[in-house]
């Protein structure tokens, strides 16, 4: 078999999360810490993101086209249903979070600790605060589909992959620490992924302001 690459600074969510995709089948990987925009991204991704993967012959770009491929082309377990129905339900939340929790959660949220803004040179507090109502709504949002069972389910696919690593970071800083703590679902199915031997494996070493 091909050795498996995942190009990217590993501190990346999004690389993070085709990594733990990988773990979950069960397919060993080498993880290469390219930056974002370097060349041998580029030349692969016309915007330059990351992650990328190479397995062989087949080079991909964008974390879902990658999962996918890797659910599809190795045994282990279905990270995406094959049922129609099941599935569908894993596009519409692989698809939300995507676009609307990690957004928030890290692109705004997180980095506004990582690329300070605010006058001392330090986070912009007044950026934060805005922030934390609507992050909380999302986490409302999420707390609700893990109590009714739409979220958290096993087997752990594609969904948890791309959610874990959004709420692991969003758990480091004070706000979000604390949002995530006041709520029991959200607390609990966080504590049991990070204790799982595909997360665990693949955690990322601390954040680095390139990510
Ligand atoms: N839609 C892309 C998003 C990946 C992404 O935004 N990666 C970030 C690192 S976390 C990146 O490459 N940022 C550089 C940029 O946006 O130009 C995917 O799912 O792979």
């Amino acid at each position: 078999m091909s050795a498996v690459e995942i190009i990217g600074l590993p501190q990346s969510n999004f690389v993070w999360a085709t990594r733990i995709a990988l773990a979950e089948k069960g397919v060993a990987h080498e993880s290469m810490p390219v930056p974002p925009h370097s060349p041998e991204v580029l030349a692969i991704h016309p915007f330059g993101k990351i992650p990328i993967l190479r397995h062989g012959s087949v080079v991909i770009g964008e974390s879902r086209a990658i999962i996918d491929y890797v659910d599809r082309a190795f045994d282990g377990p279905e990270l995406v249903p094959a049922d129609p129905a099941a599935a569908r339900h894993s596009d519409s939340w692989t698809s939300m979070i995507t676009s609307t929790v990690e957004p928030l959660l890290i692109r705004q949220y997180l980095f506004a600790y990582f690329f300070p803004t605010g006058a001392d040179g330090g986070p912009d507090t007044a950026t934060i605060e805005a922030l934390v109502p609507k992050m909380a709504g999302i986490l409302d949002v999420l707390e609700t589909a893990l109590q009714n069972g739409d979220l958290g389910q096993e087997p752990f696919g594609r969904v948890d992959a791309y959610l874990i690593p959004i709420l692991f970071y969003a758990n480091t800083m004070p706000e979000g620490a604390a949002l995530i703590a006041a709520r029991p679902q959200l607390s609990s199915y966080l504590e049991r992924s990070l204790a799982r031997p595909s997360v665990q494996s693949t955690m990322p070493p601390p954040p680095s302001a390139e990510a």
